[in-house]
């Protein structure tokens, strides 16, 4: 069995995580790497993914089940290029998946597909979610059924492009003492496929209740929103993206606002950090990628998982491999 310092699917590339518990197992939606002469850039031109595959588990850190490709570029209308990191939620017998690609005009956008089983095949509706963009979607069903998409990514995520509710092209990540982009949520309508209402913000503060700033790059968010609830708190965990941490803040709230809290994971190999975080069988577990399996290069990654803790104030910790 592998131990949790070690890559838990080796046969591909993968990255990008999504965990979830699905029918008492552990389910992973994963982005696909693969080979490629793409330039490797700030736009994110390197990472050229065309389907999904589907991996569950019944004991951490594995064995680990292929379940196929669930999805693939071809059966998606709308889609041009990019299958970047998806996520999956169930609601009333049918299981959802939502990824981001580029439209034909070169607009990220966030896409569902519907399947009936965890790991799909999954059918990707004509036309992305109306009033999606960027990247990253991660889904969340509250206690009490509602239903919400967190997303957003900047620099080739395009977040910095959507400051003004339309598509901006020539818009660049602020600089300076003014506030950082901000990660995007839309509530979830009944259908699980469209928004029930306006795409809003969602705000994250410093130790003095001021919104984190531009330049704090070590803090702010960069993309892989992800939402978890633990004993009444809600946790957005996210990747900083060009300083390479995972970060996390707590709110009483699932749109905050939310508190910056610490760090979660430092530096990995590979330029790109990206995770997630589930309960199992009564542990936490923290999964998340690197660039171990293939040497370091950015664009082929691998997925592994770690335990977490939290101590009474309800801070995490990551249980780092001796
Ligand atoms: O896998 C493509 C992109 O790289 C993801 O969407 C980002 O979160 C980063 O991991």
């Amino acid at each position: 069995m592998n131990s949790l310092d070690d890559p838990i699917i080796t046969h591909m590339y993968t990255a990008d995580p999504s965990a979830h518990v699905f029918e008492g197992k552990l389910y992973l939606y994963p982005s696909h790497d693969r080979e490629g002469n793409n330039e490797d850039n700030d736009l994110g031109d390197q990472y050229d993914m065309v389907d999904y595959h589907v991996f569950s588990m019944e004991t951490v850190p594995g064995p680990v089940t292929d379940h196929g490709v669930a999805l693939t570029i071809e059966d998606v209308p709308w889609a041009s290029k990019q299958l970047w990191a998806p996520d999956a939620a169930y609601k009333d017998g049918n299981y959802y998946l939502y990824f981001p690609a580029r439209d034909e005009d070169n607009i990220f956008r966030i896409g569902v597909a519907i399947g009936e089983r965890p790991e799909g095949p999954f059918k990707a509706l004509p036309q992305p979610i109306p009033g999606s963009y960027s990247i990253d979607p991660c889904s969340f069903v509250d206690d009490d059924g509602s239903a919400y998409l967190f997303f957003g990514g900047i620099w080739g995520g395009q977040l910095q492009n959507w400051e003004k509710d339309h598509f901006d092209a020539s818009a660049e990540e602020p600089t300076g003492n003014v506030p950082a982009v901000l990660p995007r949520v839309g509530k979830l309508a009944a259908d699980m496929t469209s928004f029930d209402g306006s795409v809003q913000k969602i705000q994250i503060l410093d130790e003095n209740g001021s919104l984190l700033r531009a330049d704090d790059h070590d803090r702010r968010f960069f993309e892989g929103p992800w939402i978890h609830k633990r004993n009444g708190i809600y946790y957005l965990s996210y990747s900083t993206g060009n300083t390479h941490y995972l970060a996390y803040a707590k709110a009483d709230n699932p749109l905050g606002p939310f508190t910056y809290a610490g760090r979660l994971l430092d530096p990995v190999i590979g330029w790109t950090t990206h995770h997630s975080i589930v309960e199992y069988k009564g542990k936490w577990y923290l999964f998340h990628h690197d660039s171990s399996l293939s040497g370091g290069l950015n664009h082929l990654r691998c997925i592994k998982v770690k335990e977490l803790v939290y101590d009474e104030q309800g801070n995490m910790k990551v249980l780092l491999p001796e």
